[in-house]
């Protein structure tokens, strides 16, 4: 799927796109076996958010990565040479009375990725349907062009992000939420506001985040997890030699 002048034209504007079909019927439970066992292998406490980087060891998620619909789409938006920065699953179960409400707060993506320039997308691949009731991806639209801005320390318990980060006072009126079916995608810029509530259903909310910079932006400072990014080229060429390129382990 290469994306049309249209489409381009709206992640410009709004930064992010939407309802971006990746996977026929067959290829979308596929997917969501591979997670299924890798699920019950790890734990779903461990799954909720500590799966970082995990396409260097598990072939689905590295085949994800370069899935050539996702590359085309993403290089009609960054260019042809592209890495891999890392994937990271979301996966929210449903709130029981023994476990707390997960939500992600307000924030950007890029900010404490300490990248220069502090440019990245990405794509959130539904591994299973993704919707209001069971807490979707929700953005802001148009505001990836106010740049970096600050972040403070969320008081609501259950953030998922990985430092308690929060943008205080959003004005959240124009969010906007992305619903998807699984087997799709949606993309977002790496400046964009967004966030997702709770899941109130009895259905589990999963999603692959895929990370993806030119190899000409550099790692100039830790990121928030304080581990070098599991980066690997994924298209075209790579002139810069920023970043170590992971070996995949499988
Ligand atoms: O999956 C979610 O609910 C949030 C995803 C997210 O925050 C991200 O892609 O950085």
């Amino acid at each position: 799927m290469s994306l049309t002048p249209e489409q381009v034209e709206f992640f410009e504007e709004h930064g992010y796109l939407t309802g971006l079909d990746v996977h026929d019927a067959d290829a979308t439970a596929r997917v969501a076996r591979d997670f299924d066992d890798l699920e019950s292998r790890e734990g779903k406490d461990h799954c909720q958010v500590g799966l970082h980087g995990r396409h260097i060891d598990q072939q689905f998620i590295w085949r994800l990565a370069i899935e050539p619909i996702i590359l085309d789409a993403i290089e009609a938006l960054m260019g042809s040479d592209i890495m891999v920065l890392s994937t990271h699953f979301f996966c929210k179960y449903p709130s029981t009375s023994q476990s707390a409400e997960r939500y992600v707060a307000w924030h950007q993506d890029i900010t404490y990725w300490g990248l220069d320039p502090p440019y990245a997308l990405t794509a959130w691949y539904a591994v299973d349907d993704s919707d209001i009731e069971n807490g979707c991806m929700r953005v802001l639209p148009a505001t990836h062009r106010s740049g970096v801005v600050e972040h403070g320390t969320s008081s609501e318990p259950g953030n998922l992000l990985s430092i308690n980060q929060e943008i205080l006072d959003v004005d959240d009126s124009t969010a906007v939420d992305l619903v998807l079916r699984a087997g799709q995608m949606s993309i977002h810029h790496g400046h964009l506001v967004h966030g997702s509530n709770s899941n109130r259903s009895n259905r589990r909310r999963c999603g692959l985040t895929i990370r993806y910079c030119p190899p000409s932006v550099k790692p100039v400072r830790e990121n928030s997890l304080g581990v070098p990014w599991p980066a690997r080229l994924a298209r075209g060429e790579d002139q810069y030699q920023h970043f170590d390129d992971f070996p995949l382990q499988f």
